[in-house]
């Protein structure tokens, strides 16, 4: 039995982590049986993040190894029908979205004080009272570290806003007309993006960046169409 390791359920979201989310999405797809195990803990995971798969052939750590994981050993593709150049497109998108706008998403959670509050109570309410202010700030001060190491973190909130629209335009602008990014079924770029979008949205303090996804209704349809075809489960 493979069993799929993530944070728990969040703000609405099935997991805290958009990556966890985009994981549950690529399961279900590929139609094998798995169970859900969830922690908050992701320390003992191979490169210490969450999600991890663990299966007969051993524990595969990163949403995208999971994913080659799958396309290996489970008989699919998740780019079923796109073509090369689709293809090519599909993989630059997830990274964009993945590399790029994840990152804001972090900050807007993580540095923001007003959302750290909700995300301090949503992520850390379990530690015992007397080391819980210490262990979520030392865990807090980490994060921020991490994020003016990767660059993100650097930018003031309106660069921020203005680095990550672009990105955002290009979704609406790769979408189109069509029900999905690269046509009428969901592909493996989807998975990454309607999870995204979501975390983004589903951060509990309003940002310039979850303003802007939730005030555009193409976007707002197509996370709609995302969530009910991905994960009905948490679909309004
Ligand atoms: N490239 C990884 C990214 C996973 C990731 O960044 N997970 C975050 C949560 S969204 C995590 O576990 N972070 C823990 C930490 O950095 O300490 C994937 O696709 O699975």
């Amino acid at each position: 039995m493979n069993t799929l390791v993530i944070y728990p359920a969040v703000f609405g979201e099935p997991s805290a982590s958009p990556f966890c989310v985009k994981a549950l999405c690529m399961l279900k797809a590929a139609g094998i049986e798995y169970e859900v195990e969830e922690t908050a803990d992701p320390r003992k995971a191979p490169k210490a993040k969450l999600p991890i798969m663990a299966t007969d052939d051993g524990v595969i750590a990163d949403s995208d190894q999971i994913r080659d994981y799958l396309e290996h050993n489970a008989g699919i593709d998740f780019d079923e029908g796109l073509d090369r150049g689709d293809r090519a497109a599909s993989r630059a998108m997830i990274r964009m979205v993945e590399e790029h706008i994840y990152f804001a998403i972090v900050c807007d959670r993580w540095g923001n004080d007003e959302n750290w509050a909700h995300v301090r109570e949503a992520f850390f309410s379990n530690i015992p009272f007397p080391v819980r202010g210490l262990i979520s700030g030392h865990i807090r001060k980490q994060a921020l570290a991490s994020l003016n190491g990767q660059g993100m973190g650097r930018h003031s909130d309106t660069e921020r806003f203005e680095r990550v629209q672009k990105d955002i335009v290009a979704i609406r602008d790769t979408i189109g007309n069509k029900p999905f990014l690269f046509g009428d079924h969901p592909s493996a770029a989807d998975m990454s993006v309607v999870a995204m979008l979501s975390a983004a949205v589903a951060t509990p303090v309003e940002t310039d960046t979850s303003r802007f996804i939730r005030n555009d209704s193409a976007l707002a349809a197509y996370m709609k169409r995302g969530r009910e075809r991905l994960y009905p489960e948490a679909a309004p």
